[in-house]
């Protein structure tokens, strides 16, 4: 990759996971010069980084992929309904390949800093190799879970064995055999991880401060004629996933839990809790939305859960409890409920008896110590914010974006913000984004973007960005629209709370792919309302 310094470029995007690699396509495409900058030194974003073991995806393979190229679709063979993230990644470095992507990626490469040039109309962008950039468009593709999130406890550089973070870990096999391993934190990446380490380790410990629901995946791999089968029709699964709620690629069910009487709800919960994964939340319209109904799919995923785990103390322990289910993002899981009734897996609720601090030789909680030689932290990530407020970018008047979004993040369609022309944001906060399979969100963001630069540069246009009413009218919508969720009633990240002291405000846009995209061309058809262009 050459060194572009100082020339014009039509679009600088940061970041090469699904999000980048879509807009360099599309925009590239569409005749713009681009250039992908990625502080990796390989493409593949999230599923570059997460390679934990148990590492997959908890959206079925079909539906978590690009659907721009009949090609791509026809000639990739996904093996497993949920792919491994080894497998995605795979995935992603072969779109890479086929389209000719890398030749417009500076890898290693980290975004420092971006300044808007008022008097250019244009964006002046510092990376982390000393590259000065000249963009006319300025696009942060740097994904919601990209910023790991790790507690600072006392004595951790004391310890004596392997520290690792889900988030953050190394390519090469990390043996458990013979070891004392810890997990800290209970999400998607915890619950995934803790039946395979368990199948290895000596001993491993589960700190869990909050007990959150999940799913079983249902795993399976796919056979010849069910890969023929849904290629033979991949159009019309596409169409159903992009005009779902959701994105997922399945029909939901249009009735409420409250309608069915016992023994039919009872029925259609059984076949989507060993089928759909995280649709069964979706099985009725009204889990997400209604109190009462979530109630009774609560009480049947308690049932599950009990049936699942022996012990009636760690039974008791695992199950959630003072937040609706779903409310909290659930995980997905192969046989995570079950590990806990192995000899070799200790339960340790950390909201009962504190982590302290980190020794030598384990972890020391209030009333016990730990022995360990391997402590993984699978604590998170400061989500929605944490990436795009980790650069300096500096828009009008020298307001930067981290002061602008100090209550919290302001955009107009999740978009583009008051103060930062020609900037756009992938697939983040005031979007469907983790509340969608985010590859549709993906695909209907590239799509948007380039409609509208193309636009602009057809109608003699320097400057877009958004309108200070459409913002705000957008932020309240967004705001509103969750509280007709039942989402705000977590201390989750969708409401900022994985962060002490992040605002808490719920960052993703709750009204589905369908409405949302709707509410895209509705802005395109009305000649780019709310959007201001110069
Ligand atoms: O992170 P999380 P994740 N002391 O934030 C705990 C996606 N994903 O990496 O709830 C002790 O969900 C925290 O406890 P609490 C998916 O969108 C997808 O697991 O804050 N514990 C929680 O238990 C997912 O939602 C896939 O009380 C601390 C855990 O750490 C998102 O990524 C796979 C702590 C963090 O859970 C994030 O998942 C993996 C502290 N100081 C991830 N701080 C699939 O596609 C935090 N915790 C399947």
């Amino acid at each position: 990759m050459q060194e572009k310094k100082s020339k014009l470029i039509d679009a600088v995007i940061v970041g090469a996971g699904f999000a980048g690699l879509r807009a360099l396509y599309t925009l590239r495409k569409a005749g713009l010069s681009c250039l992908v900058i990625e502080a990796s030194d390989e493409v593949g974003g999230v599923w570059n980084y997460n390679r934990y073991p148990g590492a997959r995806c908890d959206v079925e393979s079909y539906d978590y992929s690009y659907g721009f190229s009949r090609e791509l679709e026809n000639e990739w063979r996904w093996t497993e309904r949920y792919a491994k993230q080894g497998e995605i990644l795979e995935y992603i470095r072969h779109v890479a390949d086929r389209f000719d992507l890398k030749k417009d990626i500076s890898f290693k490469t980290r975004l420092e800093s971006a300044q808007y040039d008022e008097s250019h109309a244009t964006w002046n962008i510092e990376t982390s190799k000393g590259d000065r950039l000249t963009a006319r468009f300025f696009i942060m593709a740097v994904g919601q879970l990209s910023k790991p999130k790790k507690p600072d406890i006392k004595g951790e550089s004391s310890f004596k064995g392997n520290i690792y973070h889900s988030a953050l870990w190394p390519r090469e096999k990390v043996d458990f055999t013979g070891k004392r391993v810890g997990i800290i934190g209970t999400g998607s990446s915890g619950v995934q991880m803790t039946p395979v380490i368990s199948d290895q380790a000596d001993h491993l410990c589960i700190f869990q401060r909050t007990a959150n629901y999940s799913i079983p995946a249902c795993h399976a791999h796919i056979s010849d004629e069910e890969d023929a089968s849904i290629k033979a029709d991949y159009k019309t699964r596409r169409e159903q996933a992009r005009n779902s709620p959701s994105g997922l690629g399945f029909v939901p069910n249009g009735a409420s839990a409250l309608d069915d009487p016992p023994d039919i709800r009872e029925k259609n919960f059984e076949e989507a809790w060993n089928r759909l994964g995280f649709g069964f939340a979706l099985v009725y319209k009204d889990i997400l939305l209604n109190e009462e109904a979530n109630d009774v799919a609560k009480e049947f995923v308690h049932r599950k859960i009990a049936e699942k785990v022996h012990d009636p103390v760690v039974r008791e322990k695992l199950t959630p409890k003072g937040f609706p289910f779903g409310a909290m993002r659930p995980a997905v899981d192969h046989l995570y409920y079950e590990s806990f009734n192995r000899e070799n897996v200790e339960l340790v609720d950390i909201k009962e008896d504190p982590i302290q601090e980190i020794t030598e030789t384990g972890i020391r909680t209030e009333n016990n110590e730990y022995p360990l030689d391997i402590i993984i932290f699978a604590t998170g990530f400061d989500v929605f914010t944490g990436s795009l407020l980790a650069p300096e970018i500096v828009g009008r008047n020298g307001v930067t974006l981290r002061e602008r979004w100090k209550d919290g993040p302001k955009n107009y369609l999740g978009l583009s913000t008051v103060g930062f022309p020609n900037m756009f944001i992938m697939v983040g906060p005031g979007s469907p984004s983790l509340l969608s399979n985010v590859l549709v969100s993906t695909e209907d963001h590239a799509d948007f973007i380039r409609d509208l630069i193309v636009n602009m540069k057809e109608a003699g246009m320097d400057e877009v960005e958004a309108n200070a009413e459409a913002e705000l009218q957008w932020v309240e919508h967004v705001n509103e629209h969750s509280k007709k969720t039942l989402y705000p009633k977590a201390a989750s990240y969708y409401m900022g709370a994985e962060v002490p002291g992040k605002p808490h405000v719920f960052m993703p846009y709750s009204g589905g792919v369908r409405s949302y995209r709707r509410t895209l061309y509705d802005v395109m058809d009305n000649d780019w309302k709310g959007f201001d262009m110069h």
